[in-house]
This record gives structure tokens, C-alpha cells and sequence, in this order.
């Protein structure tokens, strides 16, 4: 076993063993791990829509789409599926390979759910990935969602077990455990990860790391999200998270999770170009495109592509699946060859 074969019994003190590398040894490690299984030239394109904006009924405290805060968020019903569509297709001939529908609910019901799966195959039908987000499934959703096409679904833990409680009181760790059971029980690929920056500890993003890592499979996709400040939500005042222990949760996770995609998610808007590049080092390797997340910022595309050129970093392109349509247009952000 060589260091970058993934392993599944990791623990907190050795995730906090790396914490505590420096910095370049922490870098060279996670660089390791990366170009064992990736080429660090590529960086994956995920876009993001909101299906279902606000008015959500639990009580997250970092979100914007919780009722319970007063963020002047304007909610919105499960859009139709023709704007869904529309939508997927600008962010196809943008140069995305992967659409994330979310929806701000704490679970769907059993009736909206053909809304859902026929978003799902028509994005699918567009040659893109598909990925949902739309809170707690059963196992007969997850199913549902398969035979739809769906071939992720996030769903977070979003921190340590510990600190959990401090963010989240409406649903538990061990529910969210279980949908993750469900998901992968259905044979469906796992977007799994965390928010950092909501005033935990080191040790609490060791022991989220440390959840992700020894779940029965390491998600396909990780999404380290910096916690993105929006007024009216109980984290508004929150201190930044000091940008390079962002950087060191990003390389930890590449090490312990080497096969994994690594998103650097939420949070871009207000990183400098410099600070996205360390993380890109670190092992990150997928990144949201579009002007928006869900409800929050995220960079102009043209900042993006600027990025991306000044690197020399290409975008990864899709898995070949079938049926794919060819592009309508040029992939903006441009593709590997
Ligand atoms: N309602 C569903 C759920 O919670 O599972 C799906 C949508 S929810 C918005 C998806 C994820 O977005 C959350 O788990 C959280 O990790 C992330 N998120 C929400 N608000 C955020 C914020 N202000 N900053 C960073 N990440 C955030
Ligand atoms: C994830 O981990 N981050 C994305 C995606 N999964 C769904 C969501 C980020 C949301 C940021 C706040 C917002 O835009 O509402
Ligand atoms: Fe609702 Fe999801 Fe936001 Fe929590 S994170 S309040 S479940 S939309």
C-alpha cells in the first residue's frame, strides 16, 4: 500500500498530524496524493441552480433559505422544467460537464419528486452529469432518483459531530448518516462534505475530515465550502477562517480522500486569485461555475476563465456517456483535449 492508496481507518490524531505539518511538507504531501490519481493540470466544472429557492423549514444556521432568518431572501415554488433546461444548456455551452439542482427543502415529498426526476433526464439527455441536492431521501427516492438518471447526490455532513449541534438542531448526525446510506445503497455516486469558517476548532475540521474519510466509501466528490456570511443568518458576524488553515483543510482532505474529487466550493467569491491557486496546489481539483451559487455570489465566469488561462489549467472534461448531444456552442472555459 503506497501513501496514496485511499484508506478508510483514519483518525482524529492522525488528521491532526498533517493540521500540524508545515506548510510546504503539507503541500508536497497532498501534491502526492493528487498526481497519484489526478492530473493537477485539470479542474472539474460544476454548475449550480437553485429548483427551489428559500422558505426552507430547517434551521442550518450558515443558510440563507432557512424561514427562520430574516435574510430578504425572496422564495420561489420548484421552478418549471423548462427554465431547469434552459438553464442546463447555457451552463453545458459555458464549458460546465456537471449540473447540481438544489432545492431548499429538508426532504422532497413523494409528489414532487417526478418533477424532479424529469429534470433530472432531461439535463441528462444534454450530455451532462447530474447531481440533486434536495435534503433527506428514503431509499425509495434514492432509487427513484437513479432510474431518473440522477448520478450524484449531495448531501453534507457538513461538520465535526461534535460542533454539529451548535450549527443544526432540526435534524440529526445519524440522519444525515442515513440518507448517505441510502444514496449509496442505490448505487448512486456521493457529493459529500463540509462547510469550514463557523467558528469551529482545528480539531472539529480534523473530525469532519476524519467522518468523511471513514464513511464505508469516500465520496466521489468532497465540497469544502467556506462558510459564506449572509446577513440575517446567526453566522453573519462570524471572524474569516485565517486563509491558510483553509488552504491546510483543503490539503488534509486531498491526502486523506486521494481519490476523490476535492470541490473548492462555496466561499470563491471572496478569495483573491492567489489564495484560489494555493488551494488548486492543495489538491483541489473541482470547482462551481456561474455567476451564482444557490442564493449567494460566486466569480464572474470571465474571472474564472482569466483564472483558469493564467494557470494554465484546463477544465475536465465530462465522462462519455450516452445519449450525449454534441455541443451547441465553444466550451468557454476551455476543455482538455
Ligand atoms: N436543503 C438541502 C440540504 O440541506 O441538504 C440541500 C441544499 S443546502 C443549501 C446544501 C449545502 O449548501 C449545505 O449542506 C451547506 O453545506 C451548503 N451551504 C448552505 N449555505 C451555505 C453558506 N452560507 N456558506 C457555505 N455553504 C453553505
Ligand atoms: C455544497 O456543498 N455547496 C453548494 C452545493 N453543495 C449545493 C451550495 C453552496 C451554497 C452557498 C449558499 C447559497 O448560495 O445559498
Ligand atoms: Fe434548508 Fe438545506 Fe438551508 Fe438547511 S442547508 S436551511 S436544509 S436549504
Amino acid at each position: 500500500m503506497t501513501e496514496a492508496t485511499p484508506r478508510h481507518d483514519w483518525t482524529r490524531e492522525q488528521a491532526l498530524a498533517l493540521f500540524d505539518l508545515p506548510f510546504p511538507d503539507l503541500l508536497f504531501r497532498a501534491q502526492q496524493a493528487h498526481r497519484a490519481h489526478f492530473d493537477p493540470g485539470q479542474v472539474q466544472v460544476s454548475t449550480l441552480l437553485s429548483i427551489k429557492t428559500g422558505a426552507c423549514p430547517e434551521d442550518c444556521a450558515y443558510c440563507p433559505q432557512s424561514a427562520r432568518y430574516r435574510t430578504g431572501l425572496k422564495a420561489e415554488r420548484l421552478l418549471p422544467l423548462e427554465d431547469v433546461l434552459a438553464r442546463a444548456r447555457q451552463a453545458r455551452d459555458a464549458g460546465a460537464s456537471r449540473f447540481c439542482m438544489g432545492a431548499a427543502w429538508r426532504n422532497p415529498r413523494d409528489k414532487d419528486l417526478p418533477q424532479v426526476a424529469a429534470m433530472v433526464a432531461g439535463v441528462k439527455a444534454l450530455g451532462l452529469e447530474t447531481c440533486a441536492t434536495l435534503g433527506m431521501l428514503t431509499g425509495e427516492q434514492a432509487k427513484a432518483l437513479r432510474d431518473a438518471g440522477l448520478d450524484y447526490y449531495n448531501h453534507n455532513l457538513d461538520t465535526s459531530p461534535e460542533f454539529y449541534g451548535e450549527i443544526i438542531g432540526t435534524r440529526t448526525y445519524d440522519d444525515r448518516l442515513e440518507t448517505l446510506a441510502h444514496v449509496r445503497d442505490a448505487g448512486l455516486k456521493t457529493c459529500c462534505g463540509g462547510i469550514v469558517g463557523m467558528g469551529e476548532s482545528r480539531a472539529d475540521r480534523a473530525g469532519l475530515l476524519v467522518a468523511l474519510a471513514t464513511l464505508p466509501a469516500h465520496p466521489d466528490s468532497v465540497p469544502i465550502n467556506r462558510l459564506v456570511r449572509v446577513a440575517g443568518t446567526p453566522l453573519a458576524d462570524q471572524a474569516e477562517l485565517e486563509p491558510f488553515e483553509f488552504v491546510r483543510t483543503i490539503a488534509v482532505a486531498r491526502i486523506m480522500m486521494p481519490a476523490s474529487m476535492v470541490r473548492l466550493s462555496a466561499g470563491r467569491e471572496t478569495m483573491s486569485d492567489e489564495l484560489q491557486a494555493l488551494c488548486f496546489l492543495a489538491g483541489a481539483n473541482s470547482i462551481f461555475h456561474g455567476d451564482k451559487l444557490l442564493t449567494t455570489g460566486n466569480p464572474d465566469t470571465a474571472a474564472d476563465e482569466a483564472l483558469f488561462a493564467r494557470l494554465g489549467i484546463v477544465a475536465m472534461p465530462a465522462p462519455a456517456q450516452a445519449p450525449a448531444s454534441g455541443r451547441t456552442c465553444h466550451a468557454d472555459i476551455t476543455e482538455a483535449a
